[in-house]
């Protein structure tokens, strides 16, 4: 099966999970703008929905779909989004297309996130095959990045990107994360980090996996 044709499965598998009546937390990428295009089918499954990032509410709304403003909702339910890499311990790589602290915000809202993704997201060891990201304050740029070569990684400022909340990314690469929450705590530690692309303190609860054998569901 095709690439595309693995996350349009997943996306239409999800639709399943989605309780009626709720307000539904949307995420990024592009499985998940799979997702809002089967959900505007049923759009009246849900109450509305609330988003991740500037990008997904434009779609959101090309496509009708009510978005409520964050702060105006007391409950998430359910929280649908992509992943870029994940382990068989449901622990995460995201924010590739730089919407990473949207993600973490509803993630961590989320009573429930389940996480769409292809087969070719599955990795042994988070960090080895697609970098990690990180959004990072302007000023303290350099500071960072001499640290996360402490860490052993090898960063590289993400050029022309300039995040939803108008700060900046720092992918790094060749990380080798083997205690994925340790690493999550300890880039969080630091001054200037808005949010790094490690969701392992919060992780997914459900997996659905977009495979040539057709869906495949982790719990
Ligand atoms: C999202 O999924 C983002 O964090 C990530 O960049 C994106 C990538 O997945 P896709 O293959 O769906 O574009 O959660």
């Amino acid at each position: 099966m095709k690439l595309k044709n693995l996350k349009t499965i997943v996306a239409q598998a999800v639709i399943d999970y989605i309780p009626s009546g709720s307000i539904l937390g949307i995420g990024t990428g592009t499985t998940v703008l799979k997702f809002i295009k089967i959900l505007s089918n049923v759009k009246n499954l849900i109450n509305g929905t609330v988003s991740s990032s500037k990008i997904s509410t434009l779609y959101l709304k090309k496509y009708g779909m009510k978005v409520f403003d964050l702060n105006n909702i007391n409950h998430l339910p359910l929280y649908i989004d992509g992943a870029d890499a994940i382990n068989n311990n449901m622990e995460m790589i995201k924010g590739g297309g730089g919407a990473l602290t949207g993600e973490k915000i509803l993630a961590n809202i989320a009573d429930k996130f389940i996480c769409i993704i292809d087969q070719t997201k599955i990795v042994e060891i988070l960090g080895t095959s697609f970098p990690l990201p990180v959004e990072v304050i302007p000023m303290a740029k350099s500071y960072l990045m001499r640290e996360f070569i402490k860490l052993g990684g090898v960063p590289k400022y993400r050029k022309n990107i300039i995040t939803d909340n108008g700060n900046i990314i720092i992918d790094i690469y060749n990380l080798k994360i083997l205690d994925p929450i340790k690493m999550e705590n300890v880039i969080n530690s630091f001054p200037g980090v808005v949010t790094v692309g490690l969701f392992a303190l919060r992780k997914a609860d459900i997996i659905l996996i977009g495979t040539n054998q057709g869906v495949k569901i982790i719990k």
